[in-house]
């Protein structure tokens, strides 16, 4: 167990609004995460900010027609206004153009440069005399070699999807002031990330770092994990970490050719998190150093799945190369969110904007965060509708949770003036988690301590839609209390089950106050209010509750007065809903008129380009079409399957690694592509005579490569 916690989200471009896609992707969880904890007693601090620089600031800024500074002020304000309104809730939201943040990562610089992990190399550059500054590929378009589009980018052509590089383009001009870029020298320091490759390999796969055991990699997520080995196996190169800016942190002025040089903005943005930390250890006087230097503090990234490979191996590589920090114990990276069958696109306005729907839907900032969490993309891509926020909104929110509630406070207002019933705890009745089980008080209790045991068990896991079930399960469960020993009918003849029933009921009522209060901190709040408790400060109240419950005693004691009986939640009509498809239909038609996306560069999951070949290289591969005539398992070898390949002129025997991607019978008669001259390898004592090409994506999906359907086989593949 560590003895504190450092959960950081990631910090969010101040270049547009924050949408739906980012709370579910990393905001969310890392609140939900960080709330149990402090509920739990745990020592924790949550930092975030804006992070204010790189190529994403300066597009924005040329588009608006305004200073890169205006565009970081505007959108910084809204977006911690946004966080604040739908309440995640940080000990500090900083910002990247801060002073203290940009001394922090020039000392960073410093030491990284001291220590030897800088390679200084120069390179040619497309620079544009006329604005006297070096061209960032964003900002030089020409002529696609590809498709001729005359409008395509330095680093991508998005008439025909072509990667580019700037020296690609034919007839390249500057976007700054019109005119022909020339060709001009630079210097920039490059981060001997190759070096760091051996042990980032150990670390990502075993939790070891220098012989320790630092986590568990087991609890890492797949997806995460395979991700980063798909870097690793490509080989990882030098990368620069610094570029010819005019709007970032300065590369320190006493370093010899820093001048117009600024750091990466991947170099800079993460060290924000510590920034941030420093902040608010002097706005509290307190020593920030233990946060990010010690062994016993769990230090927790959470981030969408674009920013996997600088957290996990970039970022890791720097704190190690600096030498005092500690290096993240995980990084529970989520999937993307869809919204209603499309990707979120912040450029084509498909999506759902924060800052307006806590303007549209005032009041319903837990609807959204519930849906958020029941659909988030832990471990695959979900998806958003506003079909889906109703129902389950009107059935789960209002008909579950609420009517419980409501039904409870009803009911003991209606027989004990507000009051909660003193009992015989020997009485029995009938348990809400089984019609036909019997119970008493004490044992039901319990029960409720170990589901929400559980429930914390699932948040220590990343496990958040899980966790959130669990607790509707709960309340589920006190409405079925209610419905098995109908406490309106009998109230005349047996009033000591009334009063046992209702005041387990509310048991569960102050129960799921605390526990809720993660998911959904305003009802927490409000149901708090109901039972005349007093507010939730995220400061132990989980824990207190499960001491209590753990020894069979009550949260709410005999003759505690409760507050008037309300309603948590309101059902959401259909017109709502209507007017939010409308709403995306709108602008999905205005997009239809405006130019297409603007992706900015400091995004990226794809792994790089593999170093260039010659075309003999190339053409020494004889790759041939095939079909596989038979497949099957070998024992022991729970990857391998041993398939027999018609190659036309001949039948192979082929080893492929697929076996955890593919059924052996479901493969039999496919076309498939083969790498017919590679030396036979013998595994589990088959020899294997060829390898099978297949496509693999991001987490490590297979998927095979075939030819048009009814191709021969034996044919070449060039
Ligand atoms: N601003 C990228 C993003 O919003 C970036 C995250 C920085 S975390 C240090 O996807
Ligand atoms: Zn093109």
């Amino acid at each position: 167990m560590k003895k504190r916690y450092l959960v950081t989200a990631a910090l969010p471009y101040a270049n547009g609004p924050l949408h739906i896609g980012h709370l579910a992707g990393a905001y969310l969880p890392a609140d939900i995460y960080v709330r149990y904890l402090r509920l739990m007693g745990k020592d924790v601090v949550f930092v975030c900010g804006s992070d204010e620089h790189g190529a994403a600031i300066t597009v924005r800024a040329r588009k608006e027609g305004v200073t890169p500074r205006e565009i970081v002020d505007k959108y910084h304000t809204m977006i911690r206004d946004t966080f604040q309104k739908i309440g995640i809730d940080f000990d500090i939201y900083h910002r990247t153009s801060e002073p203290l943040h940009h001394a922090t990562s020039q000392d960073f610089f410093r030491k990284l440069l001291e220590n030897g992990q800088f390679e200084e190399k120069e390179s040619d550059q497309y620079y544009d005399e006329t604005a006297n500054q070096f061209l960032a590929d964003r900002y030089i378009i020409g002529t696609c070699p590809v498709c001729s589009n005359p409008d395509a980018y330095g680093d991508q052509c998005e008439k025909c999807g072509s990667t580019l590089s700037p020296t690609q383009l034919i007839n390249p001009r500057s976007t700054l002031s019109g005119s022909a870029p020339v060709m001009k020298p630079t210097t920039h320091w490059y981060l001997k990330l190759d070096e760091h490759e051996n042990w980032l390999r150990e670390w990502i796969n075993t939790g070891r770092a220098d012989g320790i055991q630092l986590h568990d990699p087991a609890e890492w997520k797949n997806h995460v994990v395979g991700q980063c080995n798909s870097w690793l196996d490509q080989g990882l190169q030098p990368r620069a970490m610094t570029r010819d800016l005019d709007w970032g942190v300065d590369v320190p002025h006493e370093i010899p050719h820093s001048a117009g040089k600024k750091l990466y903005v991947w170099l800079d943005a993460p060290i924000g998190y510590i920034s941030a930390t420093k902040q608010w250890a002097l706005d509290r006087g307190v020593d920030w150093e233990p946060y990010w230097k010690s062994d016993d503090t769990a230090l927790i990234h959470f981030i969408g799945k674009d920013n996997i490979v600088f957290h996990c191996l970039i970022f890791p590589a720097i704190l190690k190369a600096h030498g005092d920090f500690i290096l993240p114990v995980n990084v529970p990276a989520n999937q993307f969110l869809n919204l209603e069958g499309n990707k979120l696109s912040t450029s084509r306005n498909w999506a759902v904007w924060v800052h307006e729907y806590v303007a549209e839907l005032p009041g319903r900032e837990d609807e959204l965060r519930y849906n958020m969490i029941k659909n988030m993309p832990e471990q695959r891509d979900s998806e958003f509708t506003w079909k889906g926020f109703q129902e389950s909104t009107n059935a789960e929110l209002v008909g579950n949770l609420a009517g419980f509630v409501h039904r409870v406070l009803v009911l003991t207002h209606k027989n004990y003036t507000g009051v909660v019933p003193a009992i015989d705890i020997s009485r029995e009745f009938k348990s809400g988690w089984d019609a036909d089980q019997v119970s008493t008080f004490d044992q039901e209790l319990l029960r409720l301590h170990l589901k929400l045991e559980e429930m914390g068990r699932e948040i220590e896991h990343f496990n958040f839609r899980e966790a959130l079930r669990i607790l509707m399960e709960i309340s589920s469960a006190g409405n079925a209390l209610l419905q098995f020993n109908e406490p309106w009918k009998i109230a005349g003849d047996d009033p000591e089950l009334v009063k046992v029933v209702l005041n387990l009921g509310l048991q569960y009522v102050a129960a799921l106050s605390a526990a809720l209060r993660p998911f959904l901190p305003f009802a927490a709040d409000r149901i708090r209010g109901l039972l005349n408790l007093p507010a939730l400060t995220d400061d132990r109240e989980l824990l207190d509750t499960l001491n209590e419950l753990a020894e069979g005693n009550p949260i709410l004691q005999p003759n505690h007065a409760l507050n008037a009986a309300e309603h948590l939640f309101t059902r959401v009509p259909d017109e709502v809903i209507a007017a939010q498809i409308q709403k995306l239909k709108s602008a999905e038609q205005a997009n239809q008129q405006t130019a297409p996306a603007e992706p900015t560069e400091e995004k990226m999951t794809y792994a790089p380009v593999k170093e260039s070949i010659e075309f003999d290289d190339f053409a020494q591969l004889d790759i041939r079409t095939g079909t596989i005539l038979e497949a099957s398992k070998i024992e022991k070898a729970d990857k391998l399957l041993k398939l027999t390949v018609d190659l036309g002129f001949e039948q192979r025997t082929i080893v492929s690694g697929i076996a955890q991607h593919f059924l052996p019978e479901a493969i039999i008669g496919r076309q498939v592509i083969v790498l017919a001259n590679l030396a036979p390898r013998t595994m589990r004592g088959i020899e294997s005579q060829g390898m099978i090409l297949m496509a693999e994506d991001a987490e490590g999906k297979l998927s095979f490569v075939s030819p048009e359907a009814g191709w021969p086989n034996g044919w070449g593949v060039k």
